[in-house]
């Protein structure tokens, strides 16, 4: 079995440590981190997710896959990250209320600081007027916010509204993303980008500072 097809393997079984030296184990044999996210770390998380649907693997798995997920991603950091890079600009990210899902957040987090940006990571069901407090103490050029269900996207437009209603809608650029996010349903909440990847992020908040 190739080191990719192990890697994804591993993520749907759990094993963090064991993810964490084959992404080690890819990266000293010459593949590229995009490689290693699309074709281990994702690809497994994706097989899962169908398994998740399927009702053939809880929540408990797909927690332990998830911590696998995240430290490889972790071991690619250095890798993904150029260090020597200059702030381009702030940016705040959070996934929404009541949505606790942290993968696509955390990658776009890594695409983010990837481009240059300096990021303040507000975590996971993060209600909407912390959003606010946290766009007012630390201004960044961009807000970046994370939905993963149908149930919480709609709390991507209540943070906008928030921003409106506290008067500082005009100091930030909102862009938005996640699985069931569309480019017509950030027009209807007047998010001002929206991208379907984590490095669309990136090259959406670059266009807009
Ligand atoms: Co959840 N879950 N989950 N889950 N989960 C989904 C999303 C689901 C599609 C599974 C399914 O039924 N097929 C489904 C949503 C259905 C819907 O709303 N239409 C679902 C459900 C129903 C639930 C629960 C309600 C299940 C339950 O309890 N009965 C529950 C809700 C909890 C809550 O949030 N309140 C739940 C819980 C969980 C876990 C906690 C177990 C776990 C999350 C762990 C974690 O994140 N730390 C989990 C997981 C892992 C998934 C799946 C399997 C994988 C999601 C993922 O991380 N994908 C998912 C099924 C699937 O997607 N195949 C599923 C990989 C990640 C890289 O993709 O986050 O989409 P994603 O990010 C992408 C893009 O969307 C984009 O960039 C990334 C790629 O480059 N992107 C942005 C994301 N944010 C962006 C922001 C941007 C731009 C792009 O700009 C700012």
């Amino acid at each position: 079995m190739s080191v990719l097809a192990n890697i994804a393997e591993l993520v749907q079984k759990g094993k963090a440590q064991e993810v964490a030296d084959l992404v080690t184990q890819a990266l000293d044999e010459g593949i590229g981190p995009q490689q290693i996210l699309d074709e281990g770390l994702l690809k497994g998380m994706g097989e899962l997710g169908v398994r998740f649907k399927n009702n053939e693997v809880f929540v408990p798995e797909v927690l332990i896959a998830a911590r696998a997920l995240n430290m490889g991603t972790e071991t690619m950091k250095a890798k993904l990250v150029d260090m020597d890079v200059k702030s381009v600009g702030k940016v705040v990210l959070a996934t929404v209320a009541g949505d606790l899902h942290d993968i696509g957040k955390n990658l776009v987090k890594l695409m983010l600081e990837g481009a240059g940006f300096e990021v303040i990571d507000l975590g996971t069901d993060v209600p909407a007027a912390k959003i606010v407090d946290a766009v007012n103490e630390h201004k960044p050029e961009v807000l970046a916010l994370s939905a993963l269900l149908t149930t919480t996207m709609a709390a991507q437009g209540d943070v906008i509204k928030a921003l409106e209603d506290a008067g500082v809608r005009g100091n930030v650029k909102v862009i938005i993303g996640g699985a069931p996010i569309t480019e017509a349903f950030a027009k209807e909440i007047g998010a001002d980008g929206y991208s379907e990847d984590a490095s669309g992020a990136a090259e959406v908040a670059k266009t807009l500072i």
